[in-house]
């Protein structure tokens, strides 16, 4: 929050060019009456909805920042799916911008619902450059011939997206988010879930270089008969794709958690678990070789942990831990294991993130690579939940990070859960 309050401050004072609209109608949904005077407001009222705002941040030139307000549904209602001018149908971005509500906690965050829009949410058209949503709901989203349930974003754009929870969003590809070609995605501490898609990606399908860190991806379902995975990464012709995930946990999709289809996986402290089919698929499509690079993660319960086709180059002699067969993690730092001693499924104070902690005698406690937090193989500096690594977790005075998306805190040895059977 502090990183968020401070960067808003650099904008505010930094950048005379910046407006900041601020959003206070939110129980019904109008265009802005003259798009590029520097105000949001709809033509009667004298009132700012989140569709003005985006309008009126499109017009002018320069960064711009939309701040949604706390304890809010936004409504978005006016219907026509195809125009490209945020005037009806999705909210189109055409220019940098920042969305959210900055400053409220977990609790106050808004809800954007779509339910009656009969189209996605967002579409970050080409060239609109640094896009950043922060802190807040997106419902309801539906694209079910297109891409990009919640977010579509087309070519030359850099989107950030920081704690944003998508849920029950829709699409023919990317449930909740698609991203094409030549641009790039960052998500941090965001959750996904419900959503669904025909043919790819029930939750994401990313075509440019993708970063997930510290977020849950649960329950998204994928309709097509073939391969159905919750995250679906893509190869393009024309630049670079791929995934990393660090620091999350992708668990109970239906039916496969990540299947990348001709590019590379980079997957660092992450916990994959109970997919019904597959934890992890690769497969190198037109591509000669792909790379496999996995590190102090934990697979297990999955219908099948992780399968590859031939032409995926496994780095993955890293301290993984997995139950059933190593054929993705061959080397001698795997754990194999019949039960990772792990929790049932914990949700944390704020009823956001959802994570599968280690038991306090589990294989996965301190024993992740040696190396101390910090780039390169060792683990990253915080967990999934932010809790600092390394703890010493099993009490043995030497403090080393766990494998998987949660790091066991040091002082919560004696609350050992019961639902653990050692
Ligand atoms: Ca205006
Ligand atoms: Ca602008
Ligand atoms: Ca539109
Ligand atoms: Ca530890």
């Amino acid at each position: 929050m502090k990183k968020i309050l401070s960067i808003l401050l650099i904008l505010f004072n930094g950048l005379s060019l910046s407006a900041v609209f601020q959003v206070n109608l939110t129980v019904q949904d109008h265009v802005d009456a003259d798009p590029g005077d520097g105000e949001c407001d709809i033509p009667t009222g004298g009132f700012c909805t989140l569709r003005a705002a985006v309008m009126e941040a499109n017009a002018l030139p320069g960064l711009d920042i939309i701040v949604l307000p706390g304890d809010a549904t936004i409504r978005l209602a006016i219907t026509g799916s195809g125009e490209d001018s945020a005037a009806a149908g999705d909210l189109d971005i055409t220019d940098a911008v920042s969305i959210g509500a900055f400053t409220e906690p977990t609790a106050s965050f808004p809800t954007i619902d779509a339910n009656g829009l009969n189209d996605r949410v967002f579409d970050v058209l080409s060239g609109s450059g640094s896009v950043t949503f922060v802190n807040f709901r997106i419902l309801n989203g539906s694209a079910d011939f297109n891409n990009g349930g919640a977010i579509n974003i087309s070519l030359d754009n850099q989107v950030a997206v920081n704690r944003v929870w998508f849920e029950d969003n829709t699409a023919n590809s990317g449930g909740a988010i698609y991203i094409g070609p030549l641009s790039e995605l960052s998500i941090a501490d965001s959750v996904f879930t419900g959503n669904a898609a025909v043919s790819q990606g029930g939750a994401l399908s990313v075509f440019s270089p993708t970063e997930i860190e510290k977020s849950t991806i649960f329950d998204n379902l994928n309709l097509n008969t073939e391969f159905q995975e919750a995250i679906y990464v893509g190869l393009d012709s024309f630049g670079p794709t791929g995934l990393t995930l660090r620091n999350s946990t992708v668990f109970d999709n239906g039916s496969s958690g990540i299947y990348s289809e001709g590019a590379d996986l980079t997957i660092k402290n992450s916990t994959i678990a109970h997919n019904a089919d597959r934890g992890i698929l690769m497969n190198p499509g037109t591509q000669d070789m792909i790379d496999l690079r996995i590190s102090n993660s934990i697979l297990y319960f999955n219908g099948n942990n992780c399968g590859t086709g031939a032409g995926v180059n496994k780095i993955t002699d890293n301290w993984n831990a997995t139950t059933g067969s190593s054929f993705c993690f061959p080397g001698s730092t795997t754990t194999l294991f019949d039960d990772p001693k792990l929790t049932s499924l914990k949700v944390d104070a704020e009823n956001w993130h959802r994570y599968y902690r280690p038991g306090f005698f589990s294989p996965v406690v301190d024993s992740a690579h040696p190396t101390q937090p910090g780039p390169g193989i060792g683990c990253d500096k915080e967990d999934q939940r932010g809790v600092v690594r390394a703890q010493d977790g099993d009490g043995n005075g030497d403090a080393r990070c766990d494998r998987g998306a949660i790091e066991l805190l040091e002082d919560v040895i004696f609350f050992d859960d019961l639902d653990i059977v050692y």
